[in-house]
């Protein structure tokens, strides 16, 4: 895991924040270690010495956002260095190497979004880009033409609320793909060895605990939540926790890890579990702290 610790730093912070328990952190310790991940061209690589990637800027500005320290950062540098990946179609590279993909799209958009430089893109072009990567069956792909994927519709769908564009969604036709993805009987769940009511990625997959953040944040953001079992999918998630350890895992049985462990908090969080903070589904971060730097609250 030591190429995406900047990815588990934001999981496993935002984890223990919706548990009421990020004290028990270093602040510091973590901000220094943040700030050693930057490099001169404003973006962050996934630790230190490893090459930056817009994957893990988006992180770095998270895990600031939790403490409330992006003032530790110059912040124009860090949105010219996002900025400078938007391509002439309005879509987003990873990177200087150049791979196009819409999870590209939605990082930068919520990247600029969090340190309020969204005027150094094009975001007309950057939401017509997304739009073309829309499917038939109302979901999204990683590019125009490709398969519609929960973890890309999440993306997709959460660029287009925060840029104010979800009219070029229909919700109908969205939330019906989306609400598919209950696994409640069939062959995938006699295979998965799970209770019925977890979610999965696209049809004919395995459900996984991590969907309960894809799918249940994209039905949220079009208001569509209330056309799933949202019982059944609290025990899912439930029955994927490892009860000796505490963390949670994709499915039942399973290892645990911090990322299926943040990713099944944060369904639970959605699922309004009685004692976690609210998780904004488009921000991905706890609400009060995007009221704090979004709404200035
Ligand atoms: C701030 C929450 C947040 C995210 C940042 C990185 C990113 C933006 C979004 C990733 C979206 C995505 C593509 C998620 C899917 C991850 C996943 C489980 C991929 C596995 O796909 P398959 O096809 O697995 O290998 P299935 O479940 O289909 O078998
Ligand atoms: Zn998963």
């Amino acid at each position: 895991m030591e190429h995406l610790r900047m990815n588990g730093a934001y999981w496993g912070l935002t984890t223990l924040d919706l548990l009421g328990k990020i004290q028990v952190v270093d602040v510091d310790e973590i901000v220094s270690w943040v700030l050693q991940c930057q490099h001169d061209s404003g973006g962050f690589g996934g630790n230190i010495g490893h090459d930056p990637h817009v994957l893990y800027t988006l992180s770095a500005v998270q895990v600031l956002a939790l403490f409330n320290k992006i003032d530790v950062l110059d912040v124009d540098k860090v949105a010219s260095y996002v900025a400078a990946l938007q391509n002439e179609d309005g879509s987003f590279s990873g990177d200087m190497w150049g791979e196009i993909d819409t999870r590209f799209s939605y990082i930068a958009i919520l990247c600029l979004a969090l340190l309020h430089r969204l005027n150094k893109i094009n975001v007309e072009k950057a939401v017509n880009y997304i739009v073309s990567c829309k499917n038939h069956d109302g979901g999204f792909g990683c590019t125009p033409g490709a398969e519609s994927h929960a973890g890309q519709i999440f993306c997709c769908v959460g660029a287009l609320a925060i840029t104010g564009s979800l009219h070029h969604i229909d919700k109908d036709l969205l939330g019906w793909w989306l609400c598919e993805r209950q696994v409640n009987s069939g062959d995938i769940l006699i295979k998965s060895k799970a209770k019925p009511g977890g979610l999965n990625g696209r049809p004919e997959k395995l459900p996984d605990v991590c969907y309960s953040w894809w799918v249940l944040s994209s039905l949220v953001m079009i208001d569509r939540v209330h056309w799933i079992d949202k019982e059944k999918l609290v025990k899912f998630i439930l029955d994927c926790q490892d009860i000796e350890n505490g963390g949670i895992s994709d499915r039942p049985d399973d290892a645990v890890d911090v990322y299926h462990t943040y990713f099944g908090v944060a369904g639970l969080s959605l699922l309004e579990y009685p004692g976690m903070k609210a998780l904004d589904p488009a921000y991905a971060l706890p609400v009060d702290v995007v009221n704090r730097i979004i709404l200035g609250k």
